[in-house]
């Protein structure tokens, strides 16, 4: 009989060094009230010395120990990142080889701020179709993609990893799902374009790695085609849900979506206060302090929603029987 994907375990790696509003204040011309009533961001965790594969090696040691399984138990890694250390290999591939997932396929998936909900989605297939063991994790530096000169993007994002082990059960967990894109919005939010400089090719182009985005554009999408997205995915069963876990991009937008679902903004989990705004690691860190502080139990039957969304443009609601 075939068998579902369940989450088993949460972590999360957070690099040491904290970064306040005020210290940016001190680099560009911002405020700590500006960026407080705006985003909701205090502060964010960056990097002084690790890559993205650091952060998420981190988090997969956690995984495994916490777990007790062995590292040659895993079937796959899969690691949500838009900012991996390279083009290739992949951040899942590293991962691999330091924690000797000899077992495992393993590759990363780009689909920005949706990354882990894309992730989740696609584990739980390999679950279904036979695997036993895999890890889901979103890792970014987003750091290392920022106009460090720019403070209408410096002081949105901030560096982390997070995810989950998930293994098989005889019950299925995930209920619904619905996961999207559109790619004629592309240009709403991109980060790192690669300028070809071969001799042969005959555009002129330059790179541009920074982060780009169009606030109000994507904004406007987070209220319209998250929202629907969310009330596709939890129907008549939005009284029932427990958790709303949603990207951690911008306080104002949970805020507004909550109201447009009219669910209590209570049921709403946010934390990106400390960390702003980290892509594909937002939900997860957010999933594993809930568990941490015991807000959310696995095990308990608990009825959760995660809701991806971000460049692409791509978005996505899973609902989950924890
Ligand atoms: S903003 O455009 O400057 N704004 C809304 C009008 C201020 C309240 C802004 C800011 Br500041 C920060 C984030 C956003 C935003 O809309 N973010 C996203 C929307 C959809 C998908 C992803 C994101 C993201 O930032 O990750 C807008």
């Amino acid at each position: 009989m075939s068998k579902f994907g369940k989450i088993l375990s949460t972590a999360r790696y957070l690099p040491t060094k904290v970064v306040t509003n005020d210290e940016l204040a001190q680099m560009m011309d911002t405020s700590d009230e500006w960026i407080r009533s705006r985003t909701g961001i205090k502060e964010r965790h960056v990097v002084t010395d690790e890559n993205t594969s650091d952060l998420c090696v981190k988090v997969a040691e956690q995984l495994i120990n916490r777990s007790g399984i062995q590292p040659e138990e895993l079937d796959f890694i899969v690691v949500a990142t838009m900012s991996p250390d390279y083009t290739s290999p992949s951040v899942a591939c590293q991962v691999q080889g330091m924690i000797g997932a000899k077992n495992a396929f393993a590759f990363d998936i780009s689909a920005a701020c949706s990354g882990f909900v894309y992730g989740l989605s696609i584990a739980e297939k390999f679950i279904r179709t036979g695997s036993q063991y895999g890890l889901v994790i979103g890792g970014e530096t987003l750091s290392k993609l920022l106009d460090w000169q720019d403070r209408s993007t410096a002081v949105l994002f901030g560096d982390g990893a997070a995810g989950v082990l998930i293994g098989a059960q005889e019950t299925q967990s995930i209920q619904r799902e619905k996961i999207a894109a559109d790619g004629t919005r592309n240009q709403a939010l991109t980060a790192g374009f690669h300028a070809n400089t071969s001799p042969f090719y005959e555009e002129k182009s330059e790179s541009s790695y920074c982060l780009n985005m169009v606030g109000r554009d994507i904004f406007d999408f987070a209220l319209r085609d998250v929202v629907a997205n969310i009330q596709e995915v939890v129907g008549d069963e939005k009284e029932s849900v427990d958790y709303f876990l949603l990207h951690q991009a911008n306080e104002r937008i949970i805020e507004k979506i909550a109201k447009k679902l009219k669910v209590p903004r209570e049921k709403f989990l946010t934390n990106m206060s400390s960390y702003g705004n980290t892509s594909a690691a937002s939900i997860p860190i957010l999933l594993d302090e809930a568990v941490e502080s015991g807000k959310i139990q696995l095990g308990s039957k608990q009825k959760v929603v995660f809701t991806g969304y971000g460049g692409g443009l791509t978005w996505g609601s899973l609902l989950l029987t924890l």
